[in-house]
């Protein structure tokens, strides 16, 4: 879509069309997952609350000669808004009687915003700008006022095909800490002939989330404007159009900054970028793909949002360089120049470490400068940017991989599934020219199936009693449920036992299981059971036995208590056991 504009700068601006939306991507990103696991685990639920929303919109309609209605705000009156504070920030320039609703920005504002659309009704405070008048207000000429809210969200495109706008922003991030999440084009937007154009309005910042779709039908590749050969963009989410994903990422960010509450690291910009984009998920990309000086995929970046992992990076906690460092977790430091900073990596014996993520990002810097004064004053906006590379090495041994691109300001390792980490220790090493503030986020699953189990716990056992229905010990614990609840096949530990008992609540009894289950992985599924007479079937419906509560036991494991929600009568009796089988890949 062409516009006739007012503004000088804007030669184009363009929306993502389209508003029909379904809201199943809570289940892709991970949100339900994520809420389960929160509810176990008696965590508050972040929703993004008091995360204050700046929301900029093309504008979708002009109406009259002289214009009578510029459309680009969000139906205030929609259900979904209740409650929510919806400003226009545009009144000044447009007037109240002037400015009236866009679907366009109805619907951004539900996936990100919507009470029970989005992943973050939290959010009550949303500043809504006209696209023109925002970059009149200093975004694309002058300076940017201050920005007050955390977070803005780009669900538009424009093509000034100059540097005005990215450096503007680039600066205002540094100067004021926001977070910038901004779309790019839709497939069939942009120049066709072309195989990738990256609009410089916004997908062209260094220091923001640029978003694509999860199926890939967004416009990708290398950024052609001011520092070229960047890929773009940096993360998936699922929608149909751009204008529509982003959001969803913007609300991923307003969940991550409540939930770092007073943590002022943890919501740093960096820190937010670099989580984000380490959680994000490549098992939905075959296809995905890396090089070592082109960090993310070309069309899909970093993956497809992943708000599991984002919450538990986050979660994990700031860890500092020169220390062994969990399997998840983020830190952000600075570096003088030409220094490094090195993190390690234990995978201990009889395990190994897969889906090792690590991501750094920093910011480009901009001196803004001034030349002469009053209305002839000319003001710049000069960049520079440091190099940063990523390296994991065998500690004291070779390197395994780096990442580093000449013209990224990201650097990203993946180990896929055949690259798992083998017992051992490793060095994650960021090193840069010139000194830079960064933030490194990371994830990793350690995994232990039985034939790694039996390899560790084996010593004196002939191999013919190591077989998982064995019990070489005679504890009556079969070695498959030692490998389950962390048991010695060789010692007699009956305390590892699921154990049952009866509870009483609000004058009603109840029949309890608890069973110790690792903290890593192992290739074993435990499905809580329970049945009212032996003869019936057993069930491991929710609605027949649910999880009451995640303990923490010694070293590697946790207790997990599971109750039947039927209380036991005097008169009658009810059984609940533990199944354990293994995961049949
Ligand atoms: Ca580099
Ligand atoms: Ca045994
Ligand atoms: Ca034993």
């Amino acid at each position: 879509m062409n516009l006739a504009v007012r503004s000088l700068l804007a030669s184009c601006l363009c929306l993502f069309i389209g508003t029909k939306e379904n809201y199943a991507f809570k289940q892709d990103i991970r949100h339900e997952e994520l809420l389960s696991e929160l509810n176990k685990r008696n965590l508050g639920i972040p929703t993004g609350l008091g995360v204050g929303i700046t929301q900029v919109e093309a504008p979708a309609a002009l109406l009259g000669d002289p214009v009578t209605s510029i459309e680009f705000l969000p139906d205030t009156t929609n259900a979904q808004f209740i409650g929510k504070t919806i400003s226009n920030g545009s009144e000044e320039t447009w007037g109240s009687n002037v400015a009236n609703a866009s679907n366009h920005a109805t619907g951004v504002g539900l996936n990100l915003y919507g009470n029970s659309n989005s992943i973050a009704s939290g959010i009550s405070s949303i500043t809504v700008y006209e696209a023109r008048d925002w970059l009149d207000r200093g975004w694309g000429t002058g300076t940017p006022p201050t920005e007050t809210n955390r977070l803005q969200n780009h669900s538009w495109v424009a093509w000034n095909q100059n540097t005005n706008a990215t450096r503007r922003m680039d600066f205002a991030v540094e100067r004021d800490g926001f977070l910038p999440i901004v779309g790019l084009y839709n497939s069939d937007s942009g120049d066709q002939n072309v195989p990738s154009d990256i609009p410089d309005i916004y997908g062209s910042i260094y220091n923001g989330i640029s978003v694509g779709i999860s199926d890939g039908t967004h416009r990708s590749g290398l950024t052609a404007f001011d520092g070229t050969g960047r890929t773009k963009p940096e993360i998936v989410a699922p929608a149909s159009f751009t204008s529509f994903s982003t959001p969803i990422v913007t609300g991923a960010a307003a969940l991550l900054i409540e939930a770092a509450g007073a943590d002022t690291a943890a919501n740093d910009q960096l820190t937010l970028k670099a989580i984000i984009l380490a959680a994000a998920d490549k098992s939905p990309f075959p296809d995905w793909d890396q090089t070592n000086t082109r960090p993310i995929d070309e069309v899909y970046g970093a993956g497809q949002l992943d708000v599991y992992e984002a919450y538990f990076i986050q979660n994990a906690g700031q860890q500092l360089h020169g220390n062994t460092i969990g399997r998840r977790g983020w830190n952000l430091d600075s570096l003088q120049a030409n220094s490094s900073h090195e993190y390690q990596l234990a995978v201990p014996s009889g395990f190994v470490l897969k889906n090792l993520s690590a991501l750094v990002t920093w910011n480009r810097q901009i001196v803004r400068s001034q030349i002469g004064n009053g209305p002839l004053a000319i003001l710049q906006y000069n960049p520079s940017l440091a190099n940063l590379s990523l390296e994991l090495r065998e500690t004291g041994g070779s390197s395994l991989y780096v990442s580093d691109s000449s013209v990224d300001n990201i650097e990203h390792i993946w180990r896929d599934a055949q690259n798992i980490l083998s017992p051992g220790s490793y060095t994650l090493r960021v090193t840069t020219d010139l000194p830079a503030e960064y933030a490194l986020a990371w994830r990793s699953e350690l995994f232990q199936d039985y034939t790694l189990w039996q390899a560790a716990n084996f010593r004196t056992t002939p191999l013919d009693e190591q077989d998982p229905e064995d019990d070489p010990d005679a504890d009556g614990i079969v070695n498959l449920l030692e490998h389950a609840f962390g048991g010695d096949p060789e010692n007699q530990d009956t305390h590892i036992l699921p154990l049952s008992y009866l509870i009483e609540e609000n004058g009603n009894t109840y029949l309890e299981i608890r069973f110790r289950k690792p903290t890593y992985t192992n290739g074993l599924i435990y499905k809580p059971e329970t049945v009212q007479m032996l003869t019936g079937d057993w069930s491991s419906d929710e609605a027949d036995i649910t999880l009451k509560s995640i303990t923490p036991d010694s070293g590697e494991f946790e207790w997990h208590t599971f109750r039947r929600v039927h209380p036991v009568q005097s008169s009658r009796q009810a059984f609940v056991r533990i199944d354990v089988s293994t995961v049949i890949l």
